[in-house]
């Protein structure tokens, strides 16, 4: 059975239970801490070795000079959109709003010392990174491994030793995460019978609020933001751009992983958007492993859920905090099924949320995986017209036809 279905049952399950033992359900929430400080246990090491990877995998980029430059600069201006748009609804919707969840004090006193702007921005550079390893200062890490990433495509092959090194652990944290996730559906189990026995069946219905904040926001970024660049930036008709991007968008909804729709995303912007070959192959791997609008939109949505239902308020250095670490996490989030969701507890940290809102929002993950995974490849795709257009390889004809493509290919 598939795990996200596991965790489905996991969460109804908890929240049963939780319901017939009420407050006695707390007895079962060690079991969901364990599961929680085992993700806690992901996030170092995940983070830096997938950024050190995701930034020396774009060593071709070097290689590739303009192109690669262009689709970063892209790829993290939609992305900080993206988030701020996830921000916006998590605000208007105010999901969380009321359910006055009690956190770990201290998380709660983490949250209260919250940096001022200034010092988040003077504190991103980490004097020692090794105390900012150990002491999971995500910035602070993020900031050392894009450098180091980038230092390593400066030194060649020199650095082509330690890029493996990189690549091996990157790729053994994965399988790490994954051993974890198994674990999910009892953690999850746990959690949510305590939440539901100390909460009530009411912590529910604020669900169904972060759902539709989610669905509408990568609505809007890909009927705004992405038709509007096309439309804007590339001057070309974005009606072919919606209908060609179809099926990619079908296959990334169902499988939730960029990563696993990539050979359906390059037919489409080789046979629907006019997008060549070499563009192509360059730019939709790059962004199926870097671009993910989707998932900073969400984490957006959720940062704020759960600090609504813990009581937290946000200062504007969180926002500004929550803006930078998931536009930049998405550089290391894999276009894999439920990436995203491990990379939100890397936003939590950041901003000192409670970890248990992740458990919340874990059973509606694959819900939420497929809205935020169609948006990533659709960026992806928007990205790939707006690059062949800038460097005049764009079959523009087809965005002139009378009769755009009613059938994508
Ligand atoms: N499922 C991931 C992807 O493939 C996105 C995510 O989990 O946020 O893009």
């Amino acid at each position: 059975m598939a795990l996200w279905k596991k965790i489905l049952i996991g969460m109804i399950a908890g929240i049963l239970v939780g319901a017939f033992l009420g407050p006695e359900a707390e007895l079962l929430k060690p079991i969901g801490t364990l599961f929680i400080n085992a993700i806690k246990m992901l996030i170092v090491p995940l983070v830096f070795c997938s950024l050190v990877v995701g930034v020396t995998s774009m060593q071709d980029t070097a290689k590739m000079g303009r192109i690669g430059i262009k689709s970063i600069l892209i790829y993290l201006a939609t992305t900080a959109v993206a988030i701020s748009i996830g921000l916006g609804l998590g605000t208007i919707f105010e999901p969380g709003a009321g359910l006055n969840m009690q956190p770990d004090a201290g998380a709660a006193a983490a949250a209260k010392e919250a940096p001022s702007l200034v010092s988040t921005l003077i504190g991103l550079i980490p004097k020692n990174p090794i105390e900012a390893l150990a002491g999971g200062k995500i910035l602070q890490i993020i900031v050392f491994a894009l450098g180091l990433g980038i230092a390593l495509n400066l030194i060649g092959e020199k650095g082509e030793p330690a890029v493996k090194m990189f690549n091996s652990l990157a790729e053994a944290m994965y399988k790490l995460t994954e051993l974890v996730m198994k674990f999910a559906p009892y953690g999850i189990f746990a959690l949510m019978a305590w939440v539901a026995g100390k909460y009530g069946l009411e912590v529910l219905l604020p669900l169904i609020k972060v759902i539709a904040a989610v669905y509408i926001g990568c609505i809007l970024h890909v009927l705004v933001v992405y038709s509007g660049a096309i439309s804007v930036i590339a001057g070309l008709k974005p009606v072919q751009y919606l209908k060609g991007i179809v099926n990619a968008q079908m296959m990334a909804f169902t499988s939730t992983s960029s990563s696993g729709t990539l050979p359906v995303s390059i037919r489409c912007a080789r046979e629907n958007l006019g997008v060549s070959k070499g563009t192509a192959s360059f730019v939709l791997p790059l962004g199926a492993t870097i671009n993910m609008d989707g998932t900073a939109l969400y984490q957006g949505v959720c940062a704020l859920f759960i600090a609504q239902a813990f009581g937290i308020d946000l200062s504007m250095a969180d926002y500004m905090t929550i803006i930078a670490t998931a536009t930049l996490a998405s550089v290391g989030t894999a276009g894999v099924p439920g990436a995203g969701l491990i990379m939100l507890s890397l936003v939590l940290t950041t901003v000192g949320l409670p970890m248990e809102g992740l458990a919340i929002v874990a059973g509606i993950d694959r819900i939420l995986d497929m809205a935020r995974t169609c948006v990533n490849v659709s960026g992806d795709l928007m990205v790939s017209v707006l690059i062949g257009k800038s460097e005049n390889e764009l079959n523009e004809d087809i965005y002139n036809a009378k009769d755009p493509v009613s059938e994508p290919e």
